[in-house]
């Protein structure tokens, strides 16, 4: 079997992970620009200031994907480029280099799929209330339709958001990502909620406009299964399932918030402050949804939890390995003797992936699926000058293996892109933790160079999957 011709084989990136540049050309401070130089908050304070320098080097990034056959480019648009302090004037510089990067793309036949929302919000929203004010749903709103405007004769894919989860989770229950609020359910609801009325608005509007192209959301995708079969274990999984995939796929897909979900939010009075209005345009804009992105790393293995002292969680608690009871202490995520883990203790599971997307398509129906991120963080070794990242080659050929069996089960997926293009910062991690195609070396001028995953993924692009 291969691929189909319309099936897109990607590779994937975030502007503050890769651009650097952080305060020129007009650009506004972002909440990433901010949060990053507080003590303590990143590995050895790492920081996007300079990242990977693609906002001066993108030809010659753009130039290695296309030497590696990608057929398409998923790359986020900084918001405090655009618009600099989040709902004011417009920075053509902005503009200007959007415009250059898509024609640049275009220029080798890439396709680019555009995130608008990538985590890097305009500080001066942040410092309004971020996430949880109303004013930044409105300031969305106008930020998409100025892209959709400038960029959209030639973008023809576009998404929304980068995993509400993790920003507002992160941002107002975990604290280790900004604005850094430890502990604050109804400030997360809250957040989360004004992410879809903004994300609804937008679908809304980019259909008005009769661009013909196709808009969705991105969301992580970490399925949880029950570590065995107690009654006690299912239910935590069950509950774990409702927060952390319903609550983000049903008000996007089907137009309404999980019952299971509401009913604890009002008895806990976690309830957002949600409009009728607001709840209408969910409802309305669900079915021109066209698509849904899921970033897939790892299922989550789930039992109940039994830790009864709440300890303050360290900045490696939030990097995604399991081992932490959820936030209001119904279950906890375990790691397991006979699992593959990461050297950042992330499972390894094709099968928890294929398994995840046959529970989608029982959920959701036939929705149309693009893997919008999916990869192996490592270290890479490098022998003779060459990066041979081979552990990474059989992460991808693994898990583009497992989607050759969806797509055979008649699942809807239309696309791979794998995190990342090019190596690039981490944002708890650093620079140490490596996903790229193309190495990045930050010894020696930031030169790049193609790994042997970027070879490999060149084959398979060719083939289109067929010996896979
Ligand atoms: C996803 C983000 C990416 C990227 C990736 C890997 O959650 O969308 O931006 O960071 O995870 O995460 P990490 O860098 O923590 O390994």
């Amino acid at each position: 079997m291969k691929f189909a011709k319309d099936f897109l084989l990607g590779a994937a990136s975030a502007s503050y992970q890769v651009e650097g540049a952080w305060n020129e050309d007009g650009k506004g401070i972002s909440n990433w620009d901010v949060f990053s130089k507080i003590p303590g908050k990143t590995f050895e304070g790492t920081n996007g200031d300079v990242a990977v320098d693609h906002y001066h080097r993108y030809k010659e990034d753009i130039k290695l994907m296309a030497e590696i056959g990608l057929e398409s480019y998923r790359f986020s648009i900084a918001w405090p480029r655009i618009i600099p302090d989040g709902d004011g004037e417009i920075n053509p510089k902005g503009i200007e280099f959007y415009n250059n990067l898509i024609d640049e793309c275009l220029k080798y036949g890439i396709v680019p799929f555009v995130t608008l929302y990538h985590w890097d919000l305009p500080q001066n929203l942040e410092e309004c209330g971020g996430w949880t004010s109303k004013r930044t749903v409105d300031a969305f709103v106008k930020y998409a339709n100025v892209c959709f405007e400038a960029f959209g004769d030639r973008v023809k894919h576009w998404i929304t958001f980068n995993e509400t989860i993790v920003f507002c989770g992160l941002g107002y229950l975990a604290g280790a990502h900004p604005p850094g609020i430890k502990n604050d359910p109804k400030k997360y609801f809250q957040a989360t909620h004004n992410v879809f009325t903004a994300h609804a608005r937008a679908v809304e509007d980019y259909k008005s406009l009769r661009q013909f192209g196709e808009i969705g959301i991105t969301h992580v995708f970490s399925p949880a299964f029950s570590i065995d079969d107690n009654p006690e274990n299912e239910q935590a999984t069950y509950h774990a399932n409702q927060y952390n995939t319903a609550w983000y796929y049903d008000p996007v897909l089907k137009g309404q918030y999980p019952e299971y979900v509401v009913k604890q939010l009002i008895e806990k009075d976690w309830t957002p402050d949600w409009t009728e209005a607001e709840l209408n345009v969910i409802k309305s804009a669900a079915p021109k949804n066209d698509f849904v992105g899921l970033n897939y790393y790892q299922p989550q293995r789930v039992m109940k939890n039994d830790v009864f002292e709440v300890k303050e969680k360290s900045r490696e608690d939030s990097t995604g390995a399991p081992g932490n009871a959820s936030f209001d202490g119904v279950y906890k995520t375990v790691k397991m003797d006979d699992k593959v883990y990461t050297k950042w203790g992330w499972e390894i599971s094709p099968s928890g992936f294929l398994e995840g997307l046959r529970m989608l398509k029982a959920d959701y129906g036939d929705i149309k699926i693009y893997i919008t991120e999916n990869g192996l963080g490592d270290e890479d070794p490098i022998i003779d000058d060459e990066i041979v990242d081979v552990p990474r080659i059989k992460y991808i050929e693994e898990h583009l293996r497992a989607l050759k069996y969806a797509v055979a089960e008649g699942i809807n997926v239309k696309g791979y892109y794998a995190w990342s293009a090019m190596d690039l910062l981490s944002w708890l991690n650093g620079y140490k933790k490596q996903y790229g195609f193309i190495y990045v070396d930050h010894k020696n001028n930031l030169n790049r160079k193609i790994k042997l995953s970027g070879h490999w993924y060149k084959k398979v692009i060719e083939e289109r999957g067929e010996n896979i």
